[in-house]
Parts: structure tokens; C-alpha cells; sequence
């Protein structure tokens, strides 16, 4: 492992035991990658002894961080986001709590000693190429504790599950990390296979392929965000799979096709709204219970239907509910926004003939003071306040206009 990363690790960890609290907050994300780093750092806390209450979030939205930073004296742990705002969260903790992040997502650095940033973009490595959450959290976990190695399947499962491959294999750490589990007989690779039917794992279920769990899991965190979801995933992850997640796997699953096709039925209907650039719709709370995600995953599920526009974007509105698993009621009083393009638009985006969603929406977003997190060119998403989605739209033409 790169020298300079595993010296702020081991920096982090002799913090963390030198601290006098003996428990851990961890905040982690809700898909994959995230429940896969949120199992690992949980099993690996308790085994120092550690109370570990974890709570998974979708985002780590300012509300929400305003409400963890009331605390002091205590021990906080983020993975799989909070690398780009570290710091903001050094204003906010102000030194009162100690705060590792173990993220791969963009990294800028903390401004507060008590709060120690191990993303490795800080250490030159590509978060969307050589590491995710899941390794990040696995290789501080070895070295927190060298018997932690038998965690290895886990951080394999979110290496495959994030999706980051190089001609169809995982790379760099992550590609290590998959090495050793093969060395461990817990993965076995498919060499005609590609990407995330390649890697198959060797479970109490018997052999499944990265693919398959990764879509278990994503069930689990991101319909199931709002029913405890998240913690029967990290559940599977350590304990193995069951009766329990099954049956909750396959209940989810049927909400997710119930609501999808209601709002597939009105938009054919024509609750579709269409601006010169863009087609855009808001599903409101109708997605309840399920987590925010969704509407993306909404997005890509339509994008070739042909009730959709070739030539426009394609923008969906959520209401994000003002509640957090963990935390009750809170005053988030935000809209999710996520786009995607259909096929058509994808080849002129790449060659630059049509502007990209990574330049597009945040740039509109910005505009009207919303939050912009996970951009790319071809998918992307943010928030804003509630009540200004028309304008969001009307900025985003005028952006595209403007440079035609
Ligand atoms: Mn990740």
C-alpha cells in the first residue's frame, strides 16, 4: 500500500485508541460499496472492544451534518463519502470530536487536526479506478488488527459491486484485495467472464457471482432504506445470507416494480413535461418507503422506453422525506433531482457535440444554492430546496442556450 496513506491510517488508528470514548458513530453509505465498508469497520471496532452504533445515510446532507456536529467528545467515523467536505466538517467539529474518513470519492483536505481524512485521492489514487470504501476500509482494518484479513471477502464484494473496472477486471488495490481472496479460497474467478460476472464468491448460499450479490445488496440499502434495509445488509455481509434477507430482498423488490410501473403508467399518460433540451417529471413522495436513490435508478430504468424523447435530457424530481433511520425527524426540506440521457445523446455527450450532465446540472444547481454531489457526464444528480424544481429546469436551458 502506498507509504503516505498507510502512515495517516495508522495515525488515525492510534487517535482513535488513544481517545477516551469506547465507542464508534459510524456513518456509512447505502449501497454496496458502503454496506460492505459499514460491515467491515463494525466487526472490526467490536473486535477492539468497541460499542459500534452504525447508521447509514444516503447522503451526508448539511442538515443532517449539523445535527451529528451537536455532538462532542465522541468518536466518528464516515465511509464511502465525506472526503470532499472534509473541510466543512472540520469547521463544524471545531476539534470537539475525533472524525476519521475513509472515503474514495474527490478529496480535499481537513483544516482541523481531530479530524483525519484517509481518502486515498489525497494519496494520488483514483478512487474510480484503483480503490473503493470497501478496500479503503479493509486495508486501515489489517492494519488496525492483522487478523482482520479473514474481512477480506467483504471488501472484494464492494471492489466488484462499485463497478470500477479496466478492460473488464478490478484494478489496483482493489485488484489485490481480490487476489487475496482468491489466495483465501473465498473467490474463484470465471477468466471467460467479464466485469461483475467474472468474480464468483463463495458463499454460505453457495457460488454467486459479484453481480448478483451487488444487486442483493442495492435492494437491501437503497429500496430498503427507509425499513431497516441497511443493517439486514450489513447483516449479510457478516452472518452470511438467510431466510430473513431473503424474504426481505424479494418483499422490496415487488414495492420497487409496484411503484415503477405506476409512475411508468403516468408518464405515458403524460405526466411527462418537455422543455426545448429536457423532459422532466417529479414522482413527489410517491416512491415512499423507498430511499432517494431511487429516482436514478428510475432514470436509467426508462431511458430507452418509448415514451421518452431521443433528443432531450431527462430530468426526475424526489422529495427527499424530512427523516433519517437513526435520527427521527429532521429538517432536510429538499428535492432530489437526478438526469440521465437517452442512448442516443450518450455518443454526442462523449464527443463533446452536446453538453455534459457533469457541467450542466451542477452549474444550474450552484445557481439557486443547491447541493451538488455525484456528477458524471452521462449520470448525475443533486438537490435543491423544495418548490424551486421549475427553476432548476429553466436555468439548465438557459445554461444550454447560452453556449449554442
Ligand atoms: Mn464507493
Amino acid at each position: 500500500m502506498n507509504d503516505k496513506l498507510q502512515k495517516r491510517m495508522e495515525d488515525a488508528i492510534s487517535s482513535i485508541f488513544e481517545w477516551p470514548s469506547k465507542v464508534i458513530n459510524l456513518f456509512h453509505h447505502n449501497d454496496t460499496d458502503g454496506l460492505t465498508s459499514g460491515a467491515i469497520l463494525k466487526r472490526s471496532f467490536e473486535r477492539k472492544g468497541y460499542i459500534v452504533r452504525n447508521i447509514a445515510l444516503e447522503k451526508p446532507y448539511p442538515a443532517l451534518l449539523n445535527k451529528i456536529f451537536e455532538m462532542k467528545n465522541q468518536i466518528i467515523v464516515f465511509a464511502d463519502f465525506a472526503g470532499r467536505i472534509a473541510p466543512i466538517i472540520s469547521q463544524l467539529n471545531n476539534s470537539r470530536n475525533l472524525v476519521v474518513i475513509l472515503d474514495h470519492h474527490e478529496a480535499e483536505p481537513s483544516l482541523d487536526k481531530n479530524v483525519i481524512n484517509c481518502d486515498p485521492e489525497l494519496f494520488g489514487l483514483k478512487g474510480d479506478r484503483d480503490i473503493t470504501a470497501s478496500t479503503t476500509c479493509y486495508l486501515f482494518s489489517t492494519l488496525m488488527d492483522h487478523k482482520n484479513i479473514d474481512l477480506v471477502q467483504i471488501a472484494a464484494i464492494g471492489a466488484v459491486g462499485d463497478e470500477f473496472f479496466v478492460n473488464g477486471e478490478v484494478y489496483g488495490e482493489n485488484l489485490k484485495i481480490v487476489e487475496d481472496a482468491v489466495d483465501q479460497g473465498l473467490i474463484k474467478i470465471d477468466p471467460g467472464k467479464k466485469e461483475g460476472e467474472r468474480y464468483i464468491f463463495i458463499t454460505n448460499r453457495g457460488e454467486l457471482t459479484g453481480k448478483w450479490i451487488e444487486d442483493y445488496l442495492d435492494t437491501l440499502g437503497g429500496v430498503g432504506f427507509y425499513q431497516n434495509g441497511p443493517n439486514m445488509g450489513i447483516k449479510v455481509c457478516l452472518d452470511g445470507f438467510s431466510e430473513d434477507s431473503d424474504r426481505m430482498v424479494a418483499d422490496l423488490k415487488a414495492i420497487k416494480d409496484k411503484r415503477f410501473n405506476h409512475e411508468i403508467e403516468r408518464l405515458k399518460n403524460g405526466e411527462i413535461l418537455k422543455t426545448k433540451n429536457i423532459q422532466w417529471f417529479h414522482v413527489e413522495d410517491r416512491f415512499k418507503p423507498m430511499g432517494v436513490k431511487m429516482i436514478g435508478v428510475f432514470c436509467d430504468a426508462i431511458k430507452k422506453m418509448d415514451f421518452i424523447s431521443s433528443d432531450k435530457y431527462i430530468a426526475g424530481f424526489q422529495i427527499i422525506p424530512n427523516e433519517v433511520p437513526g435520527f427521527g425527524k429532521i429538517d432536510i426540506n429538499q428535492v432530489k433531482i437526478s438526469m440521465r440521457v437517452p442512448p442516443p445523446m450518450e455518443e454526442e455527450i462523449r464527443s463533446s457535440r452536446r453538453m455534459g450532465l457533469n457541467r450542466l446540472l451542477p452549474e444550474a444547481t450552484e445557481k439557486l444554492g443547491g447541493f451538488s454531489d455525484a456528477c458524471h457526464s452521462l449520470t448525475a444528480a443533486t438537490t435543491i430546496d423544495v418548490g424551486k424544481e421549475k427553476q432548476l429546469i429553466e436555468e439548465m436551458e438557459a445554461i444550454l442556450q447560452a453556449t449554442n
